[in-house]
């Protein structure tokens, strides 16, 4: 009896100094990896920064389900294992502050979202007015030379405060600023993975009259451009550069480095140089938003004429016009 005491006791101190010994950096998905660059590059950039420094990464697929997000995370933290968990979703902030309550030891790097003052967290958000403003000046742009109605399409896998507040008002701003008369066919698919649904969905605004639409729905953004390339019709890209993925039919990509993001602000951590409690916001003269215009898919897909206004556009928010 005074045996088992003994080792109980012996069983909890040592669980209790392995819990407070880091042995990695945890990636926190909130969703799948699959189909959803933004997720992807995190974990690209993550990994080659502890690559340098001899330090494993674990990588948590917390899967579709948003109520059991905070459980997971929770679950990641009380192991005691992660030096630093990281994430990128504009809902985590809340979910970190929560699990920070009863963890405050655990550390956060939070991407795509934003919180200043708690000091286990640091958070980098992307300018979204400036990469979603470019998709909607090109989807116009093209819309315009094709002819037909001054109207753009957004399909978006679900409503959250930065799609209404931000993605979805630059977007239309960034049509209007060619032609005020322009408006948005705006859908919500509802969920982050349904591409035969997303494809319904698209088909029906091109019979509608949209000619271009903007794809941010994560791993469902395959049926939007499977129902362009059948439609005869195109899509702009967000995230990373798409044009490879149907050439022809990608005619704009508004990308965010988040893979570089990532590696320098986790190499920070790995230094004890990342300043928890503050948020950072990068955009396109920080070089971490960007509307891809070297590629050739674009260069061969989108004509001359609209190509150079695009330009203008773009030398114009460089030089904050
Ligand atoms: N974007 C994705 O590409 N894949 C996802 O699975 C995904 N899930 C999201 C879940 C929530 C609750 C929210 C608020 C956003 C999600 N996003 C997702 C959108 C992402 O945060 C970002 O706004 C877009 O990728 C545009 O940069």
């Amino acid at each position: 009896m005074k045996n088992l005491r003994f080792f109980l006791v012996f069983a909890v101190l040592f669980m209790a100094c392995k819990a407070e010994k880091h042995t990695a950096i945890g990636v926190f998905v909130p969703g799948v990896m699959a189909g959803s660059p933004i997720y992807e590059m995190m974990a690209q950039g993550v990994q080659r920064a502890c690559a340098e420094k001899n330090m494993p990464v674990t990588v948590v697929e917390a899967g579709y389900n948003q109520a059991e997000w905070e459980w997971t995370l929770t679950s990641m933290a009380a192991s005691g294992t992660y030096a630093l968990i990281v994430s990128s979703n504009p809902s985590l902030p809340a979910i970190a502050v929560s699990v920070s309550a009863k963890f405050p030891k655990q550390k956060f790097l939070l991407f795509d979202g934003e919180l200043v003052g708690n000091p286990s967290i640091y958070t980098l958000r992307y300018d979204q007015h400036e990469q979603f403003f470019t998709a909607g000046s090109i989807a116009g742009l093209v819309t315009m030379e094709h002819g037909g109605e001054y109207k753009v399409g957004l399909l978006a896998g679900q409503e959250y405060p930065a799609m209404n507040e931000t993605i979805l008002p630059a977007y239309l701003e960034g049509a209007r600023a060619l032609a005020p008369d322009f408006s948005v066919d705006f859908r919500v698919l509802g969920n982050w993975f349904d591409a035969g649904k997303a494809a319904e969905i698209a088909a029906d605004m091109f019979n509608r009259g949209v000619y271009v639409i903007l794809c941010i729905a994560g791993g469902a953004n395959e049926g939007i451009v499977q129902a362009a390339a059948e439609h005869g019709a195109k899509v702009v890209w967000s995230d990373t550069n798409g044009y490879g993925i149907r050439p022809g039919v990608v005619v704009g990509s508004s990308v965010i480095h988040q893979d570089k993001a990532a590696y320098e602000k986790t190499s920070l951590f790995l230094e004890d140089k990342l300043p928890f409690g503050m948020a950072e916001t990068v955009g396109m003269k920080d070089g971490y938003v960007e509307f891809v215009r070297d590629d050739p898919n674009y260069i061969n897909t989108v004509s001359e004429t609209v190509r150079v206004k695009q330009a203008e556009i773009l030398e114009k928010i460089m030089s904050n016009k």
